[in-house]
């Protein structure tokens, strides 16, 4: 069914980064942030069928920010996303039909149906499960980090944070120890306006969140968080720079949460005005309008794009329906090392 449009975007928002990434690359980069969108909708879907255990928390809005990240790792880099970082998980490898097997409680899911939402992790591919307490991770991937330059090992842990979570201790520690200790880490604090209801107006007064960096004398960068080829680019050079001895970097992503906190935040307290400004921002709908105009990506092209994912999110649902649930005997098993 030939149902892909192209929307057309006001010159403004049209993305004009320079890039060192092939066609056939950039392409991948869309590949993920549809399917991000993608699972993101049909897991909400489940959610309103009751089928999902737990709370639903999406990233809509802020696919570029995490697809752009991971995608500037090589596969021995660790990484430790949060809520709004699932196109991290698929960038790293994370078959969708284990990730939403995880949602539905299945023993197919990373925590075999023993845990809810997006807390899991699989250090096979590198990625630390999120501990619930915001900021957490970052100390967690300066331990990572530690032990990568102890060993000798040119390997980086990248790590994301709210703008919320970057008031919080754990922030402050973990950014400090990064600096004194030059540890190969790159943090991100993506910046989506909000930390649940909380604008960020009323949760900081430095004027850019990115100036953090300047109290711990590290390197800090802001990026456009809805433009993936810049998203891409500033974090390939601070992973790089990280790698070889330089030392970690702050970035600042500037997005937009598209959604509520979590499903069942129904978003009352964000001004309409504000909302549509950035619905024009999205960063899927810029990359279509980059990959047509200067990869001369046609309709056809992107319908296939489209429908394959379409196809991917189809079988993991088929999966994660299918799966059973876990049983009563296994309930203790895998808690502590067997
Ligand atoms: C230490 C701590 N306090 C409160 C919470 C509850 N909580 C979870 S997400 C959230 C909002 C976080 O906002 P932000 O850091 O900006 O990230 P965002 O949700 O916007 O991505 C809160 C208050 C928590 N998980 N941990």
């Amino acid at each position: 069914m030939a149902d892909f449009k192209l929307t057309k975007i006001a010159a403004k928002y049209k993305i004009k980064t320079k890039s060192s990434l092939s066609r056939e690359r950039k392409l991948e980069l869309y590949h993920f942030m549809l399917l991000t969108r993608a699972l993101d909708d049909r897991i909400a879907n489940l959610y309103r069928q009751s089928k999902v255990f737990g709370g639903v928390y999406g990233g809509r809005g802020e696919e570029a920010t995490a697809v752009g990240a991971t995608f500037a790792l090589e596969k021995d880099d660790v990484i430790a996303p949060m809520i709004r970082n699932a196109g991290a998980l698929y960038v790293k490898g994370l078959d969708p039909k284990r990730f939403l097997a995880n949602f539905l409680g299945k023993v197919t899911g990373p925590s075999k149906g023993k845990d809810g939402n997006t807390h899991f992790g699989d250090l096979e591919l590198g990625i630390f499960a999120p501990i619930s307490m915001l900021s957490a991770m970052i100390p967690t991937c300066c331990g990572a980090a530690m032990t990568f330059k102890m060993r000798g090992e040119k390997r980086v842990a990248l790590t994301w944070t709210g703008d919320g979570a970057s008031s919080l201790g754990d922030f402050h520690e973990g950014i400090n120890l990064a600096a004194v200790q030059n540890l190969p880490l790159v943090l991100f604090i993506q910046n989506n306006q909000y930390a649940y209801s909380t604008p960020t107006r009323l949760n900081c007064v430095a004027k850019d969140f990115v100036d953090k960096a300047v109290g711990y004398g590290i390197e800090g960068v802001q990026v456009d968080g809805n433009d993936v080829l810049a998203v891409y680019e500033v974090a390939k050079k601070a992973i790089d720079k990280a790698r070889n001895g330089g030392g970690p970097t702050l970035i600042e992503s500037i997005t937009m949460r598209m959604k509520g906190h979590a499903e069942h935040d129904d978003f009352f307290y964000v001004p309409k005005d504000f909302y549509n400004e950035w619905l024009k921002k999205d960063p899927i709908v810029r990359f279509e309008n980059y990959l047509h105009e200067n990869e001369n990506v046609t309709l056809d092209e992107f319908q296939k794009l489209n429908d394959k994912v379409k196809d991917i999110v189809d079988e993991a649902e088929k999966f994660a329906l299918e799966s059973p649930y876990p049983v009563g005997e296994d309930a203790a098993k895998g808690v502590y090392a067997d």
